[in-house]
């Protein structure tokens, strides 16, 4: 008799980016740039996060301009619509369905501990809004509805992760298994970015401070700028050692361009000064962005095409959430007709 055997579900992952600005090199080598490197290996998920954008306020058309562009770069980066499920989180309904459900079996004193809230409320002190706070539990609602074994993403999102887990196991023990309980999925190399004009502050693409951040839209020579203005130490010994914050954030960045350890990064800049390695970092950046630049222009350029491509990330994400959230509604108690 011949055996059925069952092949393991490949192991899921899923991610999402906020459109608020034009992403850097901190969300591409943090984020972005993994990605890419997950398709291959598991079944994923991709999404624009455009609900979670609003918790700061936006301008109606530059929101739209962004989430365009920044669908667009996740298809430019090398993100394949036919293997993964890109889409963008609002055109999906379920995300806020889930997060309401999600909402009531969260704890207030659970959400006033998320350090992002505590920093983010006191920039936007003009705008500390209900979904400021309530932000994490619609990032849970993301994570959970797709049943995730991993979710990756950068270090200052960890503890977001760590929430949207206790939830799942709350839910699941108060109303039987519902969620999977996700894994956060912290790349090393790379993991953090910091500022290039503070670099004790992560790179941000909302910082007002042009210089402090490369886009991926700059040019090569406005990359060669910013990082011939990146602030260092007057040692002028590229080696990587506590308190060179500045050089050691160039040399994390070097590394995760080019692949080299920091001794052999050492080794090739010894005797040399800070501003041929600088060049050096600003090439290797400029030339590993030359070909996602040249795919987001033309990603943007056919607006229909673009549309298209949404349309048929929103269907299918539809497909798979609205199972998750059947099953937590009938669960809850509410009547599924
Ligand atoms: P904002 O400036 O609007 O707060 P951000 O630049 O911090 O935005 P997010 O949209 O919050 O970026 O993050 C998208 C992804 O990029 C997340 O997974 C986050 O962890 C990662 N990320 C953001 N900044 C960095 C950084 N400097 N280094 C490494 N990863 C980062
Ligand atoms: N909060 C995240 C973006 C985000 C996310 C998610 C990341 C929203 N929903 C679900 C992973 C999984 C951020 O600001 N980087």
């Amino acid at each position: 008799m011949s055996e059925i055997v069952e092949t393991p579900r490949p192991k899921r992952a899923l991610s999402c980016i906020q459109p608020t600005g034009t992403p850097t090199i901190g969300n591409y080598f943090g984020a972005l740039r993994n990605w890419v490197a997950m398709q291959e290996e598991m079944d994923c998920f991709f999404a624009v996060a455009d609900l979670h954008a609003i918790t700061v306020r936006q301008d109606p058309a530059k929101l739209r301009q962004q989430i365009r562009e920044m669908f667009a770069l996740l298809l430019a980066i090398g993100l394949d619509p036919e293997k993964n499920v890109i889409f963008v989180q609002s055109q999906v309904p379920t995300h806020a369905e889930l997060s309401w459900l999600l909402a009531c079996n969260t704890q207030f004193g659970e959400l006033s501990r998320m350090t992002q809230f505590k920093d983010k409320s006191q920039k936007h002190a003009d705008n500390v809004n209900a979904g400021l706070f309530t932000y994490p539990v619609l990032m849970a609602a993301d994570i959970l509805l797709y049943q995730p074994d991993y979710v990756p993403v950068g270090a200052d999102q960890k503890q977001h992760v760590e929430l949207t887990r206790d939830i799942a196991e709350r839910f699941n023990s108060v109303y039987g298994n519902t969620f999977t309980v996700p894994e956060p999925y912290i790349m090393k190399k790379g993991a953090k970015v910091r500022s290039l004009q503070d670099p004790t502050k992560k790179m941000s693409k909302s910082d007002e401070n042009q210089n402090a951040f490369i886009s991926l839209k700059d040019d090569k020579d406005t990359i060669l700028r910013k990082c011939k203005r990146a602030v260092t130490d007057s040692e002028a010994c590229v080696c990587y050692r506590e308190g060179k914050d500045g050089v050691n954030n160039l040399m994390e960045l070097y590394s995760a361009v080019t692949g080299q350890s920091f001794e052999e990064i050492e080794r090739a800049f010894e005797g040399k000064g800070y501003g041929d390695f600088k060049m050096a970092v600003g090439e290797a950046v400029a030339a590993e962005l030359a070909p996602v630049q040249e795919r987001f222009a033309m990603y943007l350029q056919d607006k229909a095409q673009l549309e298209a491509l949404m349309k048929q990330g929103a269907e299918h994400a539809y497909a798979v959430s609205s199972r998750t959230l059947y099953k937590a509604k009938k669960k809850m108690g509410f009547v599924m007709v």
